[in-house]
């Protein structure tokens, strides 16, 4: 089995196979965050078909559906790998009015595997809950995740709303997703912008240190 068969497993949308495929591939020593990484590739390369009308939208849930049953096999092989106690407190979720949630998912993984403590908010997330959840927890982030051009108002939101309740300073507001930029970000006033999972967890654990330094 290789990573390349894989690949193309996920994204004919063979979801059995595929988990056959994962396991294999970890058996045989890959490593789960190379597996990851070029899924996410090939997650982009079927976002490029749909949208130069290749394939449709049943072909893109069952790409998604393969890639999410994937994640859920690499995930074990990648928890506690930091075996620190954890370096910070994360509320993610996905933005009101949007679904996509496989890059969150991917984000979060990554966090937890790099010692932060997450809690899930899942996806349709409206912008005050975004902020209750942060309360509760005493989080240090608010991670706001957007995948289309009409739901990134949402981002802007979270940090209008936490302005107005005071609460602006309390909370580092992170953004994330394939319509959003540093543009972006700095147009809405969020404090980090992402573009990847790995870069989130490497930057948010600087942000951290910089904080406590
Ligand atoms: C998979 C997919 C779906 C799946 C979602 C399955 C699921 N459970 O999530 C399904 C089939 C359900 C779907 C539905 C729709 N989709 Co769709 N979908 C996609 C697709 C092909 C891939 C998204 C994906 O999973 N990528 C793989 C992941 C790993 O990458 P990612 O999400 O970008 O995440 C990475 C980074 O962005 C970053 N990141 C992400 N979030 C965060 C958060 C933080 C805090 C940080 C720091 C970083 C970060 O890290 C991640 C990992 O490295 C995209 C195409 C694209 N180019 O994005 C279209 C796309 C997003 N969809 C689109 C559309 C239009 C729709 C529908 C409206 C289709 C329809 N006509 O019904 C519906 C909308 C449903 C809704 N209300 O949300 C459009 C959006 C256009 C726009 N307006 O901007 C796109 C761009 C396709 C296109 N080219 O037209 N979709």
């Amino acid at each position: 089995m290789s990573l390349e068969e894989l690949n193309k497993l996920v994204e004919t949308g063979e979801t059995e196979a595929s988990e056959t495929a994962a396991r294999a591939l970890l058996a045989q020593g890959a490593d789960p965050l190379e597996i990851l990484d070029s899924l996410t590739k090939t997650m982009e390369r079927v976002g490029n078909l749909f949208a130069d009308l290749e394939i449709f939208l049943p072909e893109v849930m069952m790409a998604g559906e393969a890639l999410t049953a994937v994640v859920n096999i690499v995930k074990p092989e990648l928890q506690n790998t930091s075996g620190e106690p954890a370096r910070g407190k994360v509320v993610i979720g996905v933005v009101k009015g949007d679904l996509h949630e496989i890059g969150k998912n991917i984000v979060k993984l990554m966090l937890e595997t790099n010692g932060f403590e997450v809690k899930d908010l899942g996806y349709d997330v409206d912008p005050l809950d975004f902020i209750k959840a942060a309360e509760e927890m005493g989080a240090d982030f608010i991670g706001a995740s957007s995948l289309m051009t009409t739901t990134i108002p949402r981002q802007k939101e979270i940090i209008a709303f936490l302005k107005d309740k005071g609460l602006r300073d309390k909370y580092k507001v992170v953004i994330g997703g394939a319509p959003t930029s540093q543009m972006w970000a700095d147009m809405i006033g969020a404090d980090l912008y992402c573009e990847d999972a790995n870069c989130a967890a490497a930057k948010m654990a600087a942000m951290l240190d910089e904080k406590t330094a």
